[in-house]
């Protein structure tokens, strides 16, 4: 059984998901109202992958004898001036994410939930990967500048990247 403590931080962490799964469902839409097809493809993947983050808190928190609570969300930006901004953003909110999946893991050791915090150490592994990929893609942006063919290659590039990612979580 979840103490009241546990359940609410999860309860906080499942609505960091939700949000998580809808700012990058914004990306793919902008990104692909922008011509950038691969980027697009590569955000919505991100997007669907969010999702599944939420469900397996819900789940868990359920099978635990919480209450998974499903609330309104906040809005995320739907616009952005260039593709770079967007993915700074990326970088940011993973790390963001990252500092809450800690919190909560501290959160389950002090209330001595052991199996809590196993729970957590997928989503602790999660957030390395999340965060690293992130990085890399800033790295590729960066090193790109203006040029109008490197864009090209980029966006080609992520599409393989996406096309990895759903191998391996298969
Ligand atoms: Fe939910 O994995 Fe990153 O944010």
């Amino acid at each position: 059984m979840l103490s009241k403590n546990i359940e609410t931080a999860l309860n906080k962490q499942l609505r960091i998901e939700a949000e998580s799964s809808q700012i990058y469902l914004a990306m793919a839409s902008w990104s692909e109202t922008h011509g950038l097809e691969g980027i697009s493809k590569f955000m919505y993947a991100q997007s669907d992958e969010e999702r599944i983050h939420m469900l397996k808190i819900i789940k868990y928190i359920n099978e635990r004898g919480g209450h998974a609570k499903v609330t309104d969300l906040q809005e995320p930006k739907t616009n952005y001036i260039t593709f770079k901004e967007m993915f700074e953003e990326v970088y940011k909110h993973e790390v963001f994410v990252s500092e809450a999946i800690n919190d909560l893991v501290h959160v389950s050791l002090t209330e001595k939930d052991y199996a809590t915090h196993n729970f957590l150490q997928w989503y602790v592994a999660e957030q390395i990967e999340e965060e690293a990929q992130a990085k890399v893609i800033l790295d590729k942006i960066n090193l790109i500048g203006d040029d109008k063919g490197g864009l090209y290659l980029f966006d080609r590039d992520i599409q393989q990247l996406t096309l990895k990612n759903s191998e391996s979580s298969k």
